[in-house]
């Protein structure tokens, strides 16, 4: 079935030079359709509400502060199963344990900077996509 996901490099990965462009080459590689695409700097409010589900997690204040750091790269993709499809090319949460030729270990420093988000369920996809393009 064609979903679309929600995917963004985050702040610290666009930071550096050359990783937007490497990142959405292999996106287009893997055969999603890059549907829309921005670069939007998040104000803390936006961070929070897009990361509410997280709000109780100990991390959470860390996870929106790097979100606001700089400017991160917004990207609605389609494809068959494109929320696991992207989810296994970003590869595991935390860099260190992701897989060789995944974006978390290619571009992910450890897990507070892993460069990658993706939607992890078709509900989830939604909310994220309509909070970024009122898709
Ligand atoms: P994923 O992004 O792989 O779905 P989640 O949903 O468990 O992983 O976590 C959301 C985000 O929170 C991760 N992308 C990561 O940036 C951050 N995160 C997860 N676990 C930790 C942790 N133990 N310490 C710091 N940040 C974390």
């Amino acid at each position: 079935m064609i979903e679309k996901t929600c995917a963004i490099i985050k702040p610290h990965a666009v930071q550096e030079r050359g990783t937007t462009g490497a990142i959405i080459e292999l996106i287009e590689r893997n055969g999603f359709e890059i549907i829309a695409l921005k670069k939007v700097h998040f104000t803390e409010k936006e961070a929070q509400d897009f990361y509410e589900i997280h709000k109780e997690r100990p991390f959470f204040g860390e996870l929106v502060d790097n979100m606001i750091a700089g400017p991160a790269v917004v990207m609605a993709l389609s494809k068959d199963n494109a929320i696991q499809e992207w989810r296994d090319l970003m590869g595991a949460t935390n860099p260190e344990k992701a897989a060789v030729g995944t974006m978390r270990k290619m571009f992910g420093k450890n897990i507070s900077y892993n460069a990658t988000h993706g939607s992890d369920a078709p509900e989830t996809a939604r909310r994220e996509l309509k909070q970024l393009f009122q898709l």
